[in-house]
């Protein structure tokens, strides 16, 4: 017979549901299932019922690590909520404008990165597979790590012991997910952010399929650029020049593309209706699939083999693998400085400038290493972004017809493929109702894979980062008609799975996205890129990148510079759509072109 014990934990009462009796051994649910422990405490199960949290260092003590430290409660006395902070870093323009051009702009900086950067462990933690610390775990570079441990197999329900004993079938989930009409990211999103996100996050997400058990295929867990020189040595050297340190190209219409296949036998994903003259060879498998990926991959080939160019002149001596390897780590610290300055800063909305400058970290504790998080890859699944059809030189592409057609790039150009993408807004990713109909089996993928990997549920990551749990599902959405839903699906708030959890939530007022995507993407972001090798002090100097010249070009890259620097003409190009008349007039080629 079941039998329903009531116990207090932390404040609050959880319903705890044993099989046969609340005192008795047998048939005993794992304490664990529970999630007893808070604040990061780790919960370990002794005899058969009996669970202990170790608390230490989280700033916490007792049994459930719920009772502050004298340091941590002035810490949580002081901290602003969230949404305050949003608010004031949104508002307020001759505060921030004051700010961003005096030393304070640093010391607001130093604050954000490493108020953020202390939610990721590192070394990293659990996996997958294992929910307790061990060598393997930290060693075998194929795992994604987790943040916080799977469910464990032995719970009752799915999500531990609250919710239905099944999750929902995923095909009930994706009505929340698909589009109704397209709704325009308020911040102003250009979808020439999108591409840049779907083309710089797949150097580090390549979740292996094959594996059910949470593996990537991305071995260097950061902006290592393998979506540009490939994944491992054997790619990367089809892909080289052997010349002057470049990457090998072809001309078309006397401009630089990705090689042809046949000149660099790389595995490349192309469906059988593609010509071999339109087959690239390029560091992702993937990236013929839009054009979008193939113009950034194109972009980036352009300035490699640039700062090639600008390193070979400054040292005539230097062989073909110095020039290759320090043009490379230039790159790298490009993509570093133009996602912090330029991305995150779109996508933040925030009125104070970001900076990328490692130093601010050099008196810190922090380590240079990264691990890239399960939790992460399924959180940056971001397809909202994109919309029904691409806007270019006057020509309306719908999404279907942009697929596999690389030829998209060279029939118009690199300049106004980048032109047309900084026009168009981009979709807004939280709240639901916006994912374009033939990308919603994206969605269905990421929640069975988060099933299978047993992710905890949502309001378990809301907890670990500090985030009040939602009490109930019309506070988590403002849409009635989810909030029922999804109440009928799960049954209780507590059951609400990770993924749907980030994707759906209401986005905060104007903004992109969501508290919850905020919070947790900016500690793996800002810990990812700031963790880079390029970023710690023994590679954070002139002669790392060939003397000031390259450095500089790493301290001052642009988008603007990547595109201009790169093209015949400098078409309008921005992660913001037009903000102004101005912004807004057309740009043609000079007629000589
Ligand atoms: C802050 C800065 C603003 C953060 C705003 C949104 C963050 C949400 C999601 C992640 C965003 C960008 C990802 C960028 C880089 C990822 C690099 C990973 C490298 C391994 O308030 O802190």
């Amino acid at each position: 017979m079941r039998e329903v014990c009531i116990l207090t934990i932390w404040g609050f009462t959880l319903l705890l549901l044993k099989i046969s009796s609340c005192t008795g051994d047998s048939n005993v649910v794992n304490p664990c299932c529970y999630f007893p422990c808070q604040h990061a405490g780790v919960c370990v199960r002794f005899d058969t019922d009996r669970f202990e949290c170790d608390c230490t260092d989280t700033g916490f003590y007792g049994e459930n690590c719920t009772t502050p430290e004298f340091w941590t409660r002035i810490r949580q006395m002081l901290k602003p909520r969230p949404s305050f902070l949003h608010f004031f870093l949104t508002h307020f323009h001759w505060f921030w404008k004051f700010v961003n051009s005096s030393f304070l702009r640093d010391t607001f900086m130093k604050l954000v990165l490493t108020a953020r950067t202390h939610f990721i462990p590192s070394p990293p933690t659990f996996n997958s597979k294992y929910g307790y610390l061990n060598w393997e775990s930290f060693y075998n570079l194929s795992y994604y790590t987790r943040l916080l441990p799977p469910v464990p197999e032995d719970c009752p329900l799915p999500m531990g012991t609250i919710g239905k004993p099944t999750l929902p079938n995923p095909k009930l989930l994706l009505p929340f997910f698909k589009r109704t009409k397209f709704r325009p990211d308020p911040q102003g999103t250009s979808v020439m952010f999108v591409f840049m996100a779907q083309h710089f996050t797949h150097q580090f997400f390549q979740t292996d399929f094959q594996s059910k058990r949470g593996f990537t295929k991305a071995l260097g867990h950061g902006i290592d650029a393998g979506h540009i020189y490939g994944g491992d040595l054997r790619r990367q050297l089809h892909l080289r020049l052997f010349k002057d340190g470049k990457l090998k190209y072809q001309l078309i219409n006397g401009d630089v593309y990705p090689p042809k296949l046949s000149e660099a036998p790389v595995h490349m994903l192309y469906p059988k209706h593609v010509p071999p003259e339109e087959r690239l060879a390029i560091g992702h498998a993937q990236f013929g699939l839009l054009p979008g990926l193939t113009m950034y991959a194109t972009l980036w080939l352009r300035e490699h083999n640039r700062v090639c160019d600008v390193l070979k002149a400054e040292h005539p001596t230097w062989n073909d693998e110095q020039l290759f390897q320090t043009s490379r780590l230039i790159i790298i610290g490009e993509i570093i400085c133009i996602v912090i300055e330029e991305y995150v800063q779109q996508l933040s909305g925030y009125l104070m400038k970001l900076k990328f400058d490692p130093e601010m970290l050099f008196d810190a504790q922090f380590q240079y290493s990264n691990r890239i998080a399960l939790e992460f890859s399924l959180l940056y699944h971001w397809h909202p972004l994109v919309p029904d059809s691409f806007h270019i030189d006057g020509h309306e592409i719908p999404l279907s017809q942009f697929l596999f057609n690389t030829s998209t790039v060279w029939r118009f150009g690199i300049e106004k493929l980048v032109d047309g993408f900084s026009r168009q807004h981009a979709g807004q990713i939280c709240g639901g109702y916006n994912s374009h109909e033939s990308l919603l089996y994206v969605s269905e993928m990421v929640l069975n894979g988060s099933r299978e990997a047993r992710v905890q549920p949502f309001n378990q990551y809301r907890r670990r980062f500090g985030l009040k749990p939602y009490a109930s599902f019309k506070e988590f959405t403002d849409s009635e008609e989810m909030a029922k839903g999804l109440e009928e699906l799960y049954g209780d708030i507590e059951a609400l799975e990770f993924y749907p959890g980030l994707l759906l939530e209401k986005p905060i007022p104007g903004a992109i996205l969501g508290e919850s995507m905020v919070e947790m993407g900016a500690p793996f972001s800002l810990k990812g890129v700031l963790s880079n090798p390029i970023c710690s002090p023994h590679y954070w100097k002139p002669s790392t990148f060939g003397g000031e010249t390259g450095f500089n070009i790493i301290k001052t890259a642009t988008l603007k510079k990547l595109v201009c620097q790169n093209t015949k003409w400098c078409p309008y190009v921005d992660y913001h759509v037009p903000r102004n008349e101005e912004e807004a007039k057309p740009r043609q080629p000079p007629s000589e072109l």
